[in-house]
């Protein structure tokens, strides 16, 4: 086994951060790092969850002595409502993303803003929601689809179309378990009414519901999101690219574009190429413009452009800190509204976009789908005519980059295997041959890592070091979200990173010529890890739950994280947790996620909660392994 002398080290990493705090303090910055030592130690009864504010008869925090609220709710109750209201709040913001490209596929037209890039997958969602598609003009079927897609948010009866995609046990189960999800906004919406004041407080009754509103996310929302976004921007494919804090340019105009919604960065990064703007940035005196991601919005722009990644959610402040950064461009979700108040200590302008997300100290410039190419050519003019204004005493871009490939949509897989086996069925492909060599015990499984930062663990070190042990153990690991770019920043994304695998992962990596760890987006991408679970299941001939296959966010943060865990155990996938999702304080609800009777009843799969990393990484490995002899193989 090759020492992994290649890759870039979180000391490396932490040094380099070192560095540009440094640069903060001659500025006068604050920083996450020191905000995390003056709220430390933080709440108890808010850790444990046993602290109800739904009324105004309270704060009522559970203790020995004062064994329930003044309702007379009692910790389980209590604990399980706060666990739905984390949920809920994660689906509605996911599914509210894809309501966005919903309806930015609405206003797509001929020669717009917003064009159809993948009219064949455009057609697929026609055929598999039963619209003909036959002699109709692409913008006409693009407007009824995304109208078809947008119902699916308030319909007043039914379930979500994109149910059927799963295997038939897995909707049987859903059905048998009463958690199908029914329409989007109704499950965010009941789930409030559930936690109101009176309503329910039987740990069971709200547990069931976070599954169901998880899965309005994973099999609604969030789907949509994916799914329309590759109808409207091309549904990606391998593509190389670098990343890291090295990826900002000296020389250049850097311009970082951070959030989670495509419409706004596909529309920086198209400006950022116009000759106009090229030309008017050297006329400023610098060499080009240089666009980088940070959070999901990189994950977005890097696989459809290969635009460089240049962090995840803890280094988003470092991109400002390197001074060298013009202007961070914003939608919504993930960012730190210290960006206001730090962007002031350098030349930087921080511009919002979206009415969701306004914060102090930010240039707003309100993006809309009808004037997305106007505003967006303004943001770039802004940033370029910024560059004179940088304090080149202040800039220090620490140097590391690394190379990674990413873009591996699940039709991206299916066409990397189907160039090796030949075994092309038909135009969507299969994953028999990925089944084969599980089943040959070449790659013993499979861990869908995602996820956030999160300043209880030691930033970016659980992801790196858990993938680096799971690809040891010939474990392929699949990646989004911020998870994704741990691993790009230390070189796991690298085709060379095959050299650090076990033996048999090695060779399927040489052979279908991939790194180890597949890059497949951003959170809402999740999704396609949804699909890619069920299409291997239904191409395998068992139940995703007998998959050797696990769901893992070992520094996850958000409550889009909690929405995420949920409809990934709802879905069969055993999922593994670094950071305590607020539920300790109640035995019953932690019996309920974590123990063998409860959701795993339902669904076939449940949570563990571990915060030793080495002990996490062990127990996905046994649960992998222990699938394996289930399935005897
Ligand atoms: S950006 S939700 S910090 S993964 Fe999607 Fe990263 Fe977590 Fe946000």
């Amino acid at each position: 086994m090759k020492e992994w002398d290649r890759l870039i080290t979180v000391e490396q990493m932490e040094e380099a951060t070192a560095a540009l705090l440094e640069t903060g303090k001659k500025v006068g910055a604050d920083s996450w790092q020191q905000r995390v030592k003056n709220q430390t130690p933080h709440c108890g009864f808010g850790e444990a969850g046993t602290c109800c504010r739904i009324c105004s008869m309270g704060p009522c925090r559970i203790t020995p002595k004062a064994p329930r609220g003044i309702c007379g709710c009692d910790v389980h109750g209590i604990v399980a409502r706060n666990y739905l209201r984390f949920t809920a709040g994660g689906a509605a913001t996911h599914s509210d993303h894809g309501r966005s490209i919903a309806h930015t596929l609405y206003l797509a037209k001929e020669g717009g803003n917003y064009q159809v890039k993948d009219p064949e997958k455009l057609k697929r969602i026609a055929h598999e929601w039963g619209v003909e598609t036959e002699g109709k003009d692409i913008y006409d079927l693009a407007h009824e689809i995304a109208e078809m897609g947008l119902m699916e948010y308030g319909k007043p009866f039914g379930t979500q179309r994109y149910l059927k995609r799963a295997p038939q046990h897995a909707q049987d189960l859903w059905k048998a378990a009463d958690i199908e999800p029914r329409a989007i906004d109704r499950e965010v919406s009941q789930s409030l009414h559930m936690t109101h004041m009176g309503c329910s407080s039987l740990p069971e009754a709200l547990i069931r519901q976070s599954l169901r509103a998880g899965l309005s996310d994973g099999w609604g929302g969030s789907m949509m999101g994916t799914e329309f976004s590759d109808i409207l921007f091309g549904t990606p494919k391998p593509v190389d690219t670098t990343a890291n804090i090295g990826v900002m340019e000296k020389d250049m105009v850097n311009i970082i574009v951070h959030g989670h919604d495509p419409s706004l960065s596909e529309m920086i990064v198209y400006y950022a190429n116009d000759p106009e703007m090229i030309a008017l940035a050297k006329e400023q005196g610098a060499k080009g413009i240089n666009i980088a991601g940070v959070c999901c919005t990189a994950n977005e722009v890097a696989m459809r452009h290969g635009i460089p990644m240049a962090g995840n959610f803890l280094q988003q402040e470092n991109v400002v800190l390197t001074g060298a950064c013009e202007a961070i461009v914003v939608d919504v979700q993930c960012i730190f509204p210290a960006l206001g108040p730090l962007s002031k200590c350098f030349h930087t302008k921080f511009i919002t976009t979206s009415p969701i997300a306004r914060m102090p100290d930010s240039d707003f410039i309100e993006f809309h789908e009808e004037n997305a190419g106007e505003n967006a050519k303004a943001i770039v003019k802004m940033a370029i005519e910024n560059f004179k204004n940088r304090n080149q005493d202040l800039v220090n871009i620490p140097q590391l980059k690394t190379k990674a490939r990413v873009g591996y949509s699940v039709e991206a897989i299916k066409k990397c295997l189907d160039g090796v086996t030949n075994s092309h069925v038909d135009e969507l492909g299969t994953l028999k041959p990925l089944a084969d060599v599980v089943k040959a015990g070449v790659i013993r499984g499979a861990v869908a890592m995602v996820g956030c930062n999160n300043p209880k663990v030691r930033p970016d070190t659980a992801h790196i070091e858990l993938m680096k042990k799971l690809l040891q153990n010939d474990i392929i690991v699949i990646v989004s979200g911020c998870s994704a770019q741990a691993a790009a920043k230390a070189g796991l994304m690298d085709p060379d990173a095959k050299e650090y695998c076990g033996e048999g992962l090695k060779r399927v990596c040489e052979l279908v010529g991939i790194p180890p760890v597949l890059h497949m987006g951003s959170c809402v991408d999740i999704s396609r890890m949804m699909v890619l679970a069920a299409d291997l299941a239904k191409d395998w001939g068992i139940n995703i739950s007998q998959i050797p296959l696990c769901g893992c966010a070992p520094e996850w943060m958000s409550e889009k994280a909690v929405s995420i865990g949920n409809y990934v155990v709802a879905t069969g996938i055993d999922t593994f947790l670094g950071v305590d999702p607020y539920t300790k304080g109640s035995e019953e609800v932690t019996q309920l996620l974590q123990g063998e009777h409860g959701i795993k009843d339902w669904v076939e799969a449940n949570y563990t909660v571990e915060l030793d990393i080495e002990k996490l990484g062990d127990r996905m490995i046994e649960t992998i392994e222990a699938k394996r002899k289930a399935l005897g193989i």
